[in-house]
């Protein structure tokens, strides 16, 4: 762990000093952090659930097959790129501020459907890797939500901080989300980002448990500010440097968001969240299905990434 913490702080010192934000404001080196890897021979259900609950989360280096995180990355990267929205050549996956979406793909759900649901991006989300994985850390058999989350993060944005249980409680009390990167998302270009222990901070969980942001009409994020928070609970901030091909588990109820993306050169972070629960448990409505119905029945429309790359961004 100390290695690790060691090589984020050099990377830290050989960039910007404070080339790593959340929401516009640099995480002070006293409280940044790396995550816990457990090394992949060492991921046996029951390291993989003593490590759920002891941290709130589980990464896990090379954990799905690179070549098909790969392959996603460029089928995402080729469809914005047809859309004017990524400049070629696309691998480079540099946006070019302008769209022409609204001209060649009008239905704006239909598209965002399709691309959350190309062929190799569904090979990465719903690899057999990671399904094992899953049941591993569930301790039984686990099937995924039908809904992938894709993430397209332009620079200056980020996802706040929230607990996923107010998205998606409806079914299993028992949902695991897995963050994929894809790509190579170093510490500057956004990657996810958690609050340490808050997965033990039950006066917090208390006011989030329940909530249904459909059914209340409630903001899911969290109101404060991540740097502020965190230092109030004398906790760090954790996040680390990511590979194609990493993953990491957390629970409904542990805290996290995303640092700014500022990687420096127009570059769009890329990752999907997949959601698994065990096959056996009642599922949540919003999220299963052809296609999914969403939020509100927005389904793929609803997302953030369902508008061009650059509009406003909603929390969600
Ligand atoms: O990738 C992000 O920006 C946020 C990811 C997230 O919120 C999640 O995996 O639940």
């Amino acid at each position: 762990m100390r290695a690790a913490a060691g090589l984020l702080a050099a990377r830290r010192r050989a960039m910007d000093i404070d080339e790593i934000r959340i929401a516009g404001r640099p995480i002070p080196a006293d409280m940044l952090g790396s995550l816990r890897v457990l090394a992949a021979e060492a991921a046996t259900p029951s390291e993989l659930q003593s490590r759920l609950a002891a941290d709130g989360y589980v990464l896990l280096r090379g954990a799905i097959p690179r070549d098909d995180v790969l392959a996603a990355r460029h089928e995402v990267l080729r469809r914005l790129a047809a859309v004017g929205e990524i400049a070629e050549p696309s691998a480079e996956a540099v946006a070019t501020g302008t769209s022409r979406r609204a001209e060649l793909a009008p239905d704006a759900n239909a598209f965002w459907r399709d691309v959350c649901e190309g062929p190799a991006l569904r090979r990465a989300a719903h690899a057999p890797a990671l399904r094992a994985l899953a049941a591993a850390a569930l301790g039984r058999a686990a099937k995924p939500f039908d809904f992938v989350w894709l993430r397209t993060m332009i620079e200056g944005r980020a996802s706040p901080l929230h607990f996923d249980h107010v998205y998606m409680n409806r079914g299993s009390a028992n949902v695991l989300t897995a963050w994929v990167p894809l790509g190579d998302v170093p510490p500057a270009a956004g990657p996810i980002v958690f609050v340490e222990g808050s997965h033990r901070f039950e006066d917090v969980i208390a006011r989030y448990r329940g909530v249904d942001v459909d059914r209340d009409g409630l903001p899911g994020s969290f109101p404060e500010d991540a740097v502020g928070f965190a230092r109030a609970r004398g906790c760090r901030l954790l996040t680390a440097d990511f590979r194609a091909g990493d993953v990491i588990l957390f629970g409904m109820f542990t805290l996290h968001g995303s640092c700014d993306n500022r990687s420096g050169n127009g570059r769009v972070r890329l990752s999907c969240d997949v959601r698994w629960q065990p096959a056996d448990e009642a599922e949540d409505d919003r999220w299963f299905g052809s296609p999914p119905s969403g939020h509100q029945g927005k389904s793929y429309g609803g997302m953030n990434g369902a508008r061009p790359l650059g509009e406003t961004y909603i929390a969600r």
